[in-house]
């Protein structure tokens, strides 16, 4: 590979990165797919691609008439027949989840030129989930990734207690929203997996949480933890549950464990119920609150990612001051081409390599495909303006060089 070695010219600097970005194996440290072995939990398929919260919020914009009840009374399959038709057929699908439909659809080498669902439907009927993990983890160029994982979900947590061999592709991370948010809410259902805590935050309860965190982050074998938080989120607090569990609970298990603590900030939880999973919203969050956790936590690494355009150039400011502080993904509402290329830029010109681009958030697995092929399509550009930058000022950039970075910034498991 003695080519890799050579300086490159700045005319090759483009395909030396999209060669880079297309032939490293990702680790996408943030979705939320499931190992075969959960069974349904698996989300896949045309008709789960369609019906994807994303789609199902943009087919209301499109049909104001559509009562919200009428909606969720429908099948998945007659859902995913309306959005087909008002959202493909009756206009284009300009919008980037409608886009990523049709990106999933061409990389499987099926033909979304059609009115009829039915021929589509027929192809997803061939394939099995367990043969088709691999092909979507084949086509995403996606070698792990990391689940969310939540032991009081009725559904999920069974698994866990009976067993299963586990796909080492799928790394396990143990969410925390259901077990310390709108304290004392969570006190019932810790207490039924046998958890002494009650709805006072006494130092049993606090006790109890920690054990509760780590016999699950050792169940699971959590790489990290993670929460999501609304942007009123603050910390240091005098009233807020949930800084004080994350402070006496979650940072220590954390720390005692080697694992970072995630979290996800800005998250503005049901602004339209009716939209039941659609129906989140974002705000702007304090990025004091992240400084000072850093401050106050220094031997604790928080991943951190934030739901609000205008916060990303203040956590980028924030990394450079707090070397625990890693910034992560473009989080949600911020995954989309426009803004996946202005905060990957900013990132690159503040922090260096020192972040983690992109995560996919894939709900749905065949998400990963048009996820990560859309995210290459911006990051690659980005990349390649930077490494031209430093070609530029005389540097000698080779393809080697390009490859290592890329490693460290989308191939590497969560540290
Ligand atoms: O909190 C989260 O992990 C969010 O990503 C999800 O709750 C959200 O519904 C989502 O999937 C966004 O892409
Ligand atoms: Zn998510």
């Amino acid at each position: 590979m003695e080519t890799l070695k050579q300086p490159l010219t700045l005319s090759e600097i483009p395909a030396a990165v999209n060669d880079a970005l297309g032939s490293v194996p990702f680790v996408d440290v943030h979705t939320h797919t499931f190992d075969a072995a959960f069974g349904s939990l698996l989300l896949w398929g045309l008709d789960e691609l369609l019906t994807y919260h994303y789609l199902a919020a943009e087919l209301f914009r499109a049909r104001r008439d559509l009562s919200y009840d009428a909606y969720w009374a429908m099948s998945k399959t007659a859902q995913a027949d309306l959005i087909w038709q008002e959202l493909f057929i009756q206009r284009s699908p300009l919008s980037e989840a409608c886009r990523g439909v049709l990106t999933v659809l061409s990389k499987l080498g099926l033909d979304s030129n059609t009115a009829d669902l039915a021929p589509l439907r027929a192809w997803f009927k061939t394939q099995t989930p367990q043969g088709y993990i691999n092909t979507v983890l084949k086509l995403a160029g996606v070698r792990k990734l990391y689940m969310t994982n939540d032991p009081l979900d009725p559904l999920e947590r069974p698994v866990w207690e009976k067993g299963f061999d586990r796909d080492p592709r799928f790394e396990g991370v143990l969410r925390l929203d259901s077990a310390l948010m709108n304290w004392p809410a969570p006190v019932p259902g810790l207490k039924a997996l046998g958890y002494d805590v009650e709805e006072a935050l006494s130092g049993r309860t606090l006790a109890e949480i920690r054990r509760y965190l780590n016999d699950w982050c050792a169940r699971i074998r959590a790489r990290y933890t993670a929460i999501s938080l609304p942007p009123t989120f603050r910390y240091p607090s005098q009233d807020s549950a949930v800084t004080l569990l994350l402070a006496k609970c979650v940072f220590p298990v954390c720390r005692e464990r080697g694992i970072p603590s995630a979290m996800m900030i800005g998250v503005k939880k049901l602004v339209n119920p009716h939209l039941r999973l659609a129906g989140d919203s974002v705000g702007k969050s304090e990025i004091e609150t992240v400084e000072k956790i850093a401050l106050d936590f220094p031997d604790v690494r928080f991943w951190i990612t934030m739901l609000a355009r205008e916060n990303m150039h203040e956590l980028c400011i924030a990394a450079r001051k707090f070397g625990n502080v890693i910034p992560f993904g473009c989080w949600w509402f911020l995954n989309n081409p426009s803004l996946i290329e202005e905060i990957t830029a900013m990132r690159l010109e503040t922090l260096g390599l020192s972040f983690v681009p992109q995560h996919s958030d894939a709900r749905v697995l065949d998400q990963l495909i048009y996820k990560w092929d859309h995210s290459r399509r911006v990051i690659g550009p980005v990349l390649a303006r930077k490494y031209a930058d430093l070609a530029a000022t005389g540097w000698q950039v080779t393809g080697a060089a390009i490859r290592r970075d890329v490693e460290a910034l989308l191939g590497r498991e969560v540290l």
